[in-house]
This record gives structure tokens, C-alpha cells and sequence, in this order.
């Protein structure tokens, strides 16, 4: 690999540990759990796994004497920085309770370990890989673990390779699914842990227990950085409004945390939409009339961030989404048959009226993306569907029809950005080098107490990393029941923004102001050497989540 000056620096590195992690360590154990909702049946459907207490690590002066075990780690979902740091993380830590502990990776995700397809992971792998991005070391993937068939399948090459425990590095869809592997594990008596570490760029798999996702900390400051320069540009020519859709499939944490970031005019915030009940038409007419009235004070420029998933939010469109998973969930054989051309219109035969009129309504290329396109958990791709057009459009649609009332008096030009794959790579910051590599090495002691069905868990991320709380959280803690594909299922409950959380309310409290007056922040690029408040803050979210 030929390596870049700040990666050779880099690899130097090494990440901070929380105090408790760093000799040897022992697991105090909590009060027993619940799931968040739907108790009864999460504890029918998890009778080997629900209820299991929270898990702290403390320093002991214990000598601990473990056997050799032979770990396996898959990296589950799209890429987020911080996951070679897991992976070094759970090395160190099991080569540190025996040196002749393995660790075997299984290559391109879940699909791996169904297929047998993995590698050994050596301390000359590891150290190639150490505080780097991306997900290359073993690659990701999307296959989704659910069925009986590839639970075993994977049981077999975890009992050729001896291995006692899978480390599944993953977003709430692939946490689920190790939840339900090592029910599946647990109630077989198979012997194998499974353990899950929360990965995602988009900040929602978090609750009391999981005080953030690995990876949203760096994505988020990739992407304020490139908004900074843009805003700084655009504040320089004074003739564009940009309009930036921010990756995030479901929750807006990634649009409202760089919005805290920048200071952008404006930031749609899907939550609220969806609260507020607002239908397209209201989300154009609020950006046309802060345009309109920007171009009153003769600022003809302007940024507004849009988060990918703002489409599934609007009620109406949401309504449209859901029938349509339903239908063509049931449907899919029949559907399949249609002639592309005549897809659109066989869709608009069999959905209610309500929501034939909007699909109708919607253009080619959204109805498309809503109607076809599905990843293998279900989800609409959000990222491939053109938000930031479809809104720029119809704002200036809106703005040449004020133009002729004479409500506007101004020029819109548009310019168009996604942020998003770029950001799912980029090296560590310290935070997430540090945090990840607490993860792993969480997920380490977890596997040596014999924990399965847990989550590695690392809290108090807003004190220096000495002072960081790890251990474990019951990941049938996590758990209530939804609508996936037509069928009530178990799943880990995604963390949406809440209205009256304190960075959605910082934003609020300030956003009439960024909306007129052009105060915009410039954060500048991820410092990796440098003083502490400028390399290890962590992000505006985390700091007012925990504020006390
Ligand atoms: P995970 O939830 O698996 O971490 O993926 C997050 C994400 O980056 C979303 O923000 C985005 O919508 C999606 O992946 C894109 O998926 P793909 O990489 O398959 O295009």
C-alpha cells in the first residue's frame, strides 16, 4: 500500500483508553434490563437473551488468567470511520488476555460469513490499518443475517475455526440481526458469544446506554469543513444559493449537527416536518421566502442544508412509502413481471386513490427511486433520490411566480451538492480513533466474561477519554417492535432528533438570525496534531446532550 505523509504520521498514533480498560478488568454487573417497548413480546421472542444486566468495567488487582479464544469480526452496512480502530482494538485486547488468541475476519460483511469467506487477521494487518478510514481491511457489506439457514451456515465455519465469539461491527439493522444470532446461538447451546459494536455515520442507533455511533463524529466534520469553504465561496461571490443534501437516511443528526457547525441560512430538519405536519409546497415556501427576503436586503446567496431522508418525513410521502413497501412486499413476484415502462402506471392502478394522486404527482426519477429501488433491509435508497433539485426547482418555480405578482424582486441561481460517501472514509478524528478503539477493546472484555447478545458501550465522551465509562448494554434492551415488509418485527428502535432535545433547540434558538444575517462559520479541516480544543472536541450534539 503506498501511503500518504499524514498516514505514515498517523499510524503513530496511539488511541486514548478509558482508565477501567486500561489494566486488567473486571465486569460489575447492574440491574437487570427491559426493552424500551413492547416487553412482553421482545421477552417471548428473546428468552434466552432479554433481561440481562447492564455490564461496567472496573480496574482489578485480580490476576486474570484467560484461555486462548479465537474471535470473528464482520463489518456490517455502509463504512464509517473509526471501524479499523474496532478491529484494533479487539485484537489488542484479546492478544492482551492471551497472546495466542486469534482474530478471523470474514470478508465483505455478513455475506462472508455465510459463504465462508474470511481471513486471518495478523499483527502485520492490523498495524497496516491502525487510526486509518474506510472499511478495506475486510470490506462491508449488506447481506442481511435473518434466516435459520444462514445462521447455521455461519456455525459451521465458526466451528471449524474454533471460534467463540463474532464481534458484528454494525448500524441498528445489523445489531438486530446479532441480537437475533445470538438468541439463535444461546438457545442451539452452540457456545458462541455474538457481540455488536453501534457503527453508522447517521447518529441514530444512540440511546441512554449509547451516547453516540462511531463514525458521525468525523462524517459530520468532513462535511462541515467542505460546507465552511463552500459558504465561504459563495459569501465571496454573492450570486449562488447552494443547496446541500447531507447523507443520513432516516434521522436529520447529520444535517442539524453540521448546521451547528456552519451556521448555514438555512437547515431542514425532517423531524420537524414530519411534527408539523408540512407538506412539500410549505418546505419550498419557507426556503423561497427567506430567498425573498435576503434578496430584499440585496444578498442574492445563501446555503441550505437538506437531509437525505427529508422525503420519507413529509406525512403525506410517508403514507405513499408505507403502502408502497406493503404492496410491493406482498406483490413482488407479480411486480416483477411488469415491463419497466409500464411499472409507473401498474402502481398508480393498485394504490389508493390518495396516494396515487401524489405518486402521480411526483417526478419520473423520485417515483422511480420510491417504487424500485430497495437495499436489502428494505429501506428506500434515499441517497439516490435528488432532493436538493427537486427543492431548487420548485423554489425557483415559486420565486418566478412572485416575480410576476411583484412579491420578489431579485436573481436565483442555484447550485447543487450531496455530501456523503465522501465522508464515510476519512481517517479517524482522535475522537472516533479513541472512542472506536474503546469499542473494540470493550468488546474484547466482554468476549473474555463470557457476555453474549451485549453492545459494547463506552459513555461520559464529553470527559477525556481516562475518565470514559465501558461496558456493555443488553441489546434486547434496545429492541420494541415495527412494521418492516408487511410483518411486525423485533428491532432495535432508531434514534431520531428529538424537537425538544437541546441541539435541536440551539439550532431553533438561532436560526431566524442565520436565516437573515450571513454568519457563517468556517471549522476547517479535521486537525490530527495540535492543541486539544482543536483536535479532540467532540461534536456540538454530544457536547449539548450531555451538558449538564
Ligand atoms: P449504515 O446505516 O449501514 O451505517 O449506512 C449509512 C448510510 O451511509 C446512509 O447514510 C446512506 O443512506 C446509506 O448508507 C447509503 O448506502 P449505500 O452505501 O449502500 O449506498
Amino acid at each position: 500500500m503506498t501511503k500518504s505523509a499524514l498516514q505514515i504520521a498517523r499510524a503513530a498514533y496511539q488511541p486514548k483508553l478509558p482508565k477501567a480498560l486500561k489494566g486488567t478488568v473486571k465486569a460489575a454487573e447492574g440491574a437487570a434490563t427491559q426493552s424500551v417497548a413492547n416487553q412482553e413480546e421482545i421477552k417471548k421472542l428473546f428468552p434466552n437473551t432479554y433481561g440481562m444486566p447492564l455490564i461496567k468495567f472496573e480496574t482489578t488487582d485480580e490476576a486474570a488468567n484467560f484461555p486462548a479464544m479465537n474471535v470473528g469480526v464482520i463489518l456490517s452496512g455502509g463504512q464509517a470511520p473509526g471501524g479499523h480502530n474496532v478491529i484494533s482494538g479487539i485484537f489488542d485486547g484479546i492478544k492482551k488476555l492471551n497472546k495466542d488468541s486469534k482474530l478471523y475476519g470474514f470478508i465483505l460483511g455478513p455475506g462472508g460469513l455465510v459463504d465462508h469467506n474470511y481471513m486471518e487477521l495478523t499483527a502485520d494487518i492490523i498495524d497496516e490499518y491502525r487510526n486509518t478510514g474506510g472499511f478495506d481491511i475486510i470490506g462491508s457489506g449488506r447481506t442481511k443475517l435473518e434466516k435459520e439457514e444462514q445462521f447455521e451456515k455461519g456455525y459451521e465455519i465458526l466451528k471449524e475455526l474454533n471460534i467463540k465469539a463474532l464481534v458484528i461491527i454494525g448500524g441498528d439493522d445489523s445489531n438486530t440481526n446479532a441480537c437475533v444470532l445470538a438468541e439463535y446461538y444461546a438457545a442451539k447451546k452452540y457456545g458462541v458469544q455474538v457481540i455488536g459494536c453501534p457503527k453508522t455515520i447517521d447518529g441514530d442507533l444512540k440511546n441512554d446506554m449509547i451516547e453516540t455511533s462511531f463514525g458521525f463524529d468525523t462524517a459530520c466534520k468532513t462535511y462541515s469543513e467542505v460546507i465552511g469553504n463552500i459558504q465561504r465561496d459563495c459569501n465571496s461571490a454573492r450570486k449562488y444559493w447552494h443547496f446541500i443534501k447531507l447523507m443520513g437516511r432516516s434521522a436529520s443528526h447529520i444535517a442539524l449537527e453540521c448546521a451547528l457547525q456552519v451556521q448555514p441560512n438555512m437547515c431542514i430538519i425532517s423531524e420537524e416536518v414530519e411534527a408539523k405536519d408540512m407538506s412539500l409546497d410549505d418546505i419550498v415556501t419557507n426556503i423561497a421566502r427567506v430567498v425573498a427576503d435576503r434578496a430584499a436586503q440585496g444578498n442574492n446567496f445563501g446555503t441550505v442544508l437538506i437531509p437525505e431522508g427529508l422525503v420519507e418525513f413529509i406525512p403525506a410521502m410517508k403514507r405513499l412509502i408505507a403502502e408502497l413497501n406493503d404492496f410491493l412486499a406482498a406483490n413482488a413476484e407479480e411486480f416483477s413481471q411488469i415491463k419497466k415502462s409500464h411499472q409507473r402506471d401498474y402502481i398508480i392502478r393498485k394504490l389508493s386513490p390518495e396516494n396515487a394522486a401524489i405518486y402521480a404527482s411526483l417526478p419520473e426519477g423520485v417515483a422511480r427511486q420510491l417504487s424500485l429501488d430497495r437495499d436489502p433491509h428494505g429501506n428506500v435508497q434515499v441517497s439516490l433520490i435528488e432532493t436538493e433539485k427537486l427543492l431548487s426547482e420548485m423554489v425557483g418555480t415559486k420565486l418566478a411566480q412572485w416575480k410576476e405578482e411583484g412579491k420578489y424582486v431579485g436573481k436565483f441561481a442555484a447550485q447543487h451538492h450531496f455530501f456523503g460517501y465522501e465522508g464515510r472514509c476519512a481517517a479517524p478524528s482522535n475522537f472516533d480513533a479513541d472512542y472506536c478503539y474503546s469499542l473494540g477493546y470493550a468488546a474484547s472484555a466482554l468476549i473474555a466474561n463470557g457476555k453474549t447478545g451485549y453492545m459494547s458501550s463506552v459513555r461520559n465522551t464529553t470527559a477525556p477519554a481516562d475518565e470514559w465509562i465501558a461496558g456493555g448494554v443488553p441489546i434486547t434492551m434496545m429492541m420494541n417492535m415495527e412494521r418492516r415488509h408487511g410483518e411486525m418485527k423485533p428491532v432495535i428502535q432508531k434514534a431520531l432528533v428529538k424537537l425538544d432535545g437541546a441541539p435541536f433547540k440551539a439550532f431553533a434558538a438561532q436560526r431566524e438570525r442565520w436565516a437573515m444575517e450571513t454568519d457563517y462559520v468556517y471549522p476547517g479541516p479535521i486537525q490530527y496534531f495540535g492543541p486539544t480544543e482543536v483536535c479532540d472536541e467532540p461534536t456540538k450534539t454530544l457536547q449539548l446532550e450531555q451538558a449538564k
